[in-house]
């Protein structure tokens, strides 16, 4: 999408040599909100947390299409399973966006690719946990969608001109992805008590997770203050838990449902919803490579990668066999 137009990677303007004046210019473009596009300096450690950061953001996409992949044939109808099915090509559409602006700042996608299955790389903890029911995929919509767009709203103002392109896309897609998952809530919760109970039970399953979406609290955030300074984050973790928060519990009981935090009340002195304590040790153990469905995610992406070989490899001998005849057209003028 981006990579034909980029400086070779021993250009100047990838190896940013640390230097004082460069880094004061730098983030004097970046107050007057000016957005850094691939060829221009940047201090290594910007380019570094955001290699990580979309790169993991474009893993979530990849792995996040298995949960609800798992589901397709299962859908309940030809309606639910045609937007089921374009749901999920939209987050591998996602995934191939994310991975062509990571590599506008020098790593390559068979890198990123590399990290992810060999188990280097993270990707949301979301995506560790199992769908048991068709109300997940109405959960996933309504919730884990909507955490996204949360999140990823903010990102379409980010600093870096290729994220923040991507993300006004990825965005528009994201919110057609929430409303579908809230009509299967409305649709389940409107309907039998055999399905009222399964929305409920898939709501009290996916709660807590979902709010380990938006990172570690602040306090623990290793990268919040530098990725504040750079206007790459717009708000911290808290910040943006508070307003996914503030804004879906109000659809939650408009649904008829219960979130399973006995803490969860309005506080009529700060406005916001006070919310009870996250289970950090959970999220660590997930993103350690240990929540429910870590094994199973991994496994499935690499044999998909293997699967995939063939493609690859025609691919590569399809770019050689034009590259080939280029240079035959060139030297016969
Ligand atoms: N899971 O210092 P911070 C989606 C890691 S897309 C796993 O606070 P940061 C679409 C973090 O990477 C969902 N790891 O980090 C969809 C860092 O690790 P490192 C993904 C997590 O970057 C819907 C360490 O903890 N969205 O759902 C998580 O400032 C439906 C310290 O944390 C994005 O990636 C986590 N939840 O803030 C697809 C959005 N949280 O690298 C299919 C872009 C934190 O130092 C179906 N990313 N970590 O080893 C971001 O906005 C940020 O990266 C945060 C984390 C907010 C996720």
């Amino acid at each position: 999408m981006y990579t034909q137009a980029l400086n070779s990677q021993d250009s100047a303007a990838h190896t940013a040599k640390e230097d004082p004046q460069a880094e004061a210019r730098f983030q004097a473009r970046i107050d007057a909100e000016e957005k850094i596009e691939p060829n221009d300096w940047m201090p290594a450690a910007y380019r570094r947390t955001l290699t990580r950061q979309i790169a993991q953001h474009a893993h979530s996409e990849i792995v996040g299409m298995l949960p609800e992949g798992n589901w397709i044939t299962r859908a309940p109808s030809l309606k639910r399973k045609a937007a089921l099915l374009a749901k999920v090509q939209d987050e591998g559409g996602h995934g191939a966006y994310l991975y062509a602006a990571a590599e506008t700042l020098g790593t390559s996608r068979e890198e990123m690719e590399d990290q992810l299955l060999s188990g280097a790389a993270k990707y949301s903890s979301i995506f560790n946990y199992p769908t048991l029911s068709w109300a997940d995929i109405g959960i996933i919509g309504w919730l884990v969608d909507g955490a996204a767009i949360m999140n990823q709203i903010p990102l379409c103002r980010c600093s870096y001109g290729p994220y923040a392109r991507a993300m006004v896309r990825v965005c528009k897609e994201e919110s057609f992805h929430q409303r579908q998952g809230y009509e299967i809530m409305l649709a389940l919760c409107k309907g039998t008590p055999a399905q009222k109970a399964m929305a409920q039970e898939a709501l009290d399953r996916w709660w807590w997770p979902v709010l380990m979406m938006f990172g570690p609290p602040d306090k623990d955030s290793q990268h919040t203050e530098s990725a504040m300074r750079w206007k790459i984050k717009r708000f911290t973790n808290d910040e943006l838990r508070q307003k996914f928060i503030d804004a879906t519990i109000p659809q939650g009981h408009f649904l008829g449902l219960t979130f399973p935090d006995p803490a969860l009340k309005f506080n009529d002195t700060t406005g916001h919803w006070d919310y009870g304590d996250i289970d950090w040790v959970e999220f660590k153990q997930v993103v350690a490579g240990n929540g429910p469905c870590n094994r199973q995610r991994m496994a499935q992406r690499r044999a998909a990668h293997e699967a995939g070989g063939w493609v690859r490899e025609a691919a590569n001998a399809y770019a050689r066999k034009r590259q080939q005849r280029a240079a035959m057209s060139i030297a016969a003028e």
